[in-house]
């Protein structure tokens, strides 16, 4: 959402109900087997993975922006995929456990587990954000609204001691004065933490009858 912003995109989003399990039915399942979103269609070709559609949608609609965004430069371009394989592989894992902890196994709050793994993630993105005021180059890329937005997103779970990773919280609020991040990305923190709080009430609720 926020690329298509920076595009200056107009997609139309279709909200699919995940709480009612709209993603694991078969018509959305033929666009994406792997029944998660995003999905992106575009006329007739569909593709899922928010990274692949992010530098799908850069190399087609990308125009003047594109070079920023997703550097040609072969060294730039590397470490903007170091970044973004990271976020899909490690990052977001480690913020969707503590999800799928709540939806399906009724926790109350992140376990000692899941905290770990949170520091020790923030721990790369505070190695990697060292070296330059941005997660893959001296400007913003699509690997910062990739990792950027976990990591917006993952302080509902767990705030890491800006203390301990300086350079990572330094990055964060960097990204938290791009208009896009105010208009799209924050609210978007805001309607996920009264979601998960209200569900953590609920397990809690629920433990508390048995
Ligand atoms: N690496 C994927 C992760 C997609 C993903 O797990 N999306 C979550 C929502 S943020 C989802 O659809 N979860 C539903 C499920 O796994 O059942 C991406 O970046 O698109």
């Amino acid at each position: 959402m926020m690329l298509s912003e920076l595009l200056h995109l107009q997609p139309q989003y279709n909200d699919v109900k995940l709480l009612q399990g709209e993603h694991k039915a078969p018509p959305f399942k033929k666009l994406n087997p792997m029944g998660t979103v995003p999905v992106l269609q575009d006329g007739d070709f569909v593709v899922s993975e928010s990274h692949a559609i992010m530098k799908y949608l850069v190399a087609v609609y990308g125009g003047d922006k594109s070079e920023a965004l997703y550097p040609s430069d072969v060294r730039t371009r590397a470490l903007v995929d170091q970044a973004m394989f990271f976020n899909a592989g490690v990052f977001f894992k480690a913020f969707i456990a503590v999800g799928q902890a709540t939806f399906l196994g009724g926790i109350t709050e992140p376990t000692r587990q899941h905290v770990q793994d949170i520091e020790s993630s923030f721990e790369v993105v505070d190695a990697y954000v060292r070296a330059r005021p941005y997660i893959a180059a001296d400007h913003l890329t699509i690997a910062d609204l990739a990792a950027g937005s976990t990591a917006a997103t993952m302080h509902v779970f767990h705030k890491p001691d800006p203390d301990k990773f300086p350079h990572c919280a330094a990055w964060v609020s960097r990204l938290e004065e791009e208009p896009v991040f105010k208009t799209i990305m924050a609210p978007g923190v805001v309607y996920f933490s009264k979601l998960m709080h209200s569900l953590w009430k609920r397990n809690k609720e629920n433990m508390n009858k048995k």
